[in-house]
């Protein structure tokens, strides 16, 4: 995307279609007409920008991966693309269309009835209703297995009452739909399974707070589903999936974008620094001289060319169904450590000015400090990779 053509040495222009270079240049596009101008202001306000969503669904970046239903139906590589775009203006952006796209949609249209997918999946991908995705609780985060909420039926084929409380939620506050996943116990049965429900705005018992406080996507709205005896009818409940495989494979849909997204994070800061170092003098030459900052340049450069490749391999695996979690956690883990490295550097390249919110490379960083964490934390993505290539699970 950057005009200078020195920039980049390694691009993947050549192993795109005609339509998924397409969709990569309307993204860029519009991210940078109509997002970048207003996302400083709304990250230092903490609030996100609500007046985009109409926009975001015009685009059709709201359920883009998803076939039918009013959804753009984008093969995983044009859907990448778009994560990359909107995360190199900022990964709370990108946090709100993936947990639309792969979180509260995803599960419906993978899990639900043809009922419930006619009923939710239009008006989400249209930007009319926002979901969210409750996984997380107070004392379950890495291991959500562990949780604590749960689904009990009244009577056989009657409501279930949900009781639990979910915490860092992306988007709950403006949610008119949470999938909440609880473990359940069918009515007779005394087996719990972790089952999802589509919980609704206005049924009673639910509410959603808002989180205050966060030093870091500061753009985005994170809040709680606190739930206290909801009484949720049983069309509610996605009968297509039980356990915990139900979550985890959603979060394959999301990690995989956010494998992309992390490298639009990191060209972003690197293309800053670049055109900084270039225009900025002391000693006499632009600071690009010195050999220390092109070393700098250089790792960016080169961690992105390899992060980028590896998206785009990803991306085709995924396409022909060969996409393996593990792979996933591999792009996921290496890309948002290269992304949160770039900012790192990047940063010090900007002297003083590396920490004023004009010069966008501070609220890349804070923002990754989350990414690093969320949808599966770091360590956790480590594991799952040992696990992989031993056999041996290191997680407890
Ligand atoms: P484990 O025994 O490995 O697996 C249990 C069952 O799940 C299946 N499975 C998967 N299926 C699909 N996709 C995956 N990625 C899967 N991983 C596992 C597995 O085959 C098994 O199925 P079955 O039929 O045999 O029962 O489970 P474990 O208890 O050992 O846990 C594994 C571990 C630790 C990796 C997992 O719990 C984990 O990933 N923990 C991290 C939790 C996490 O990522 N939370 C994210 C919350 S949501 C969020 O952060 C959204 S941020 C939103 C934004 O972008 O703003
Ligand atoms: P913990 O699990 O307590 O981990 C703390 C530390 O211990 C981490 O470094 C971790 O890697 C390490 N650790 C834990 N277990 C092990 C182990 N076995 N071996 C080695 N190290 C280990 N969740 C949702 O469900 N939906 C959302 O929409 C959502 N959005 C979020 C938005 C934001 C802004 C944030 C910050 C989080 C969001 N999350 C969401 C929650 C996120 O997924 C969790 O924060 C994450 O899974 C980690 O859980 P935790 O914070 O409880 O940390």
């Amino acid at each position: 995307a950057s005009k200078d053509p020195r920039t980049y040495l390694l691009g993947i222009d050549h192993l795109l279609t005609e339509d998924e270079r397409l969709t990569w240049k309307a993204a860029h596009d519009f991210c940078q007409s109509r997002v970048m101008p207003v996302i400083e202001k709304h990250y230092e306000a903490g609030t996100f920008p609500k007046e985009l969503i109409p926009e975001f669904a015009e685009m059709g970046f709201l359920g883009c991966s998803l076939e039918g239903y009013d959804c753009a139906g984008l093969n995983p590589v044009a859907y990448g693309t778009i994560m990359l775009e909107l995360e190199r203006v900022d990964s709370g952006i990108r946090s709100f269309c993936s947990v639309q796209t792969a979180l509260a949609m995803y599960p419906i249209w993978a899990y639900g009835t043809e009922e419930q997918k006619q009923k939710w999946l239009p008006g989400m991908a249209h930007g009319e209703l926002i979901g969210c995705f409750g996984l997380t609780e107070p004392n379950s985060g890495s291991d959500p297995g562990s949780m604590r909420t749960h689904a009990k039926q009244e009577s056989e084929g009657g409501d279930y009452i949900l009781n639990g409380q979910k915490m860092w939620i992306t988007n709950s506050p403006i949610s008119n739909l949470c999938v909440v996943w609880a473990k359940t116990l069918d009515f007779g049965s005394d087996a719990p399974v972790i089952r999802g429900f589509v919980v609704e705005r206005g049924m009673k018992g639910l509410s959603t707070p808002e989180t205050h406080g966060k030093l870091s996507l500061r753009a985005s709205i994170t809040g709680e589903i606190v739930l206290d005896d909801v009484r949720v009818p049983k069309e509610n409940m996605l009968p297509g999936v039980r356990g915990l495989k139900g979550p985890l494979s959603c979060l394959t849909q999301a990690r995989y974008g956010i494998g992309w997204g992390g490298v639009g994070a990191a060209m972003d800061v690197y293309e800053r620094a670049r055109r900084y170092t270039l225009e900025r003098v002391q000693f006499g030459k632009p600071i690009a001289g010195f050999q220390l900052t092109q070393q700098k340049l250089v790792e960016m450069h080169n961690a992105i060319g390899k992060g980028l490749l590896l998206a785009h391999h990803c991306g085709r695996l995924k396409q022909e169904g060969k996409l393996d979690p593990v792979q996933v956690s591999f792009i996921k883990r290496d890309n948002i450590q290269l992304a949160r490295e770039c900012a790192k550097t990047a940063r010090t390249m900007l002297g003083g000015n590396g920490i004023m919110g004009e010069f966008h490379i501070m609220r890349h960083l804070c923002n990754l400090e989350t990414v690093y964490t969320y949808e599966g934390t770091h360590e956790i993505h480590t594991l799952a990779i040992g696990r992989a290539l031993t056999g041996l699970s290191a997680f407890n």
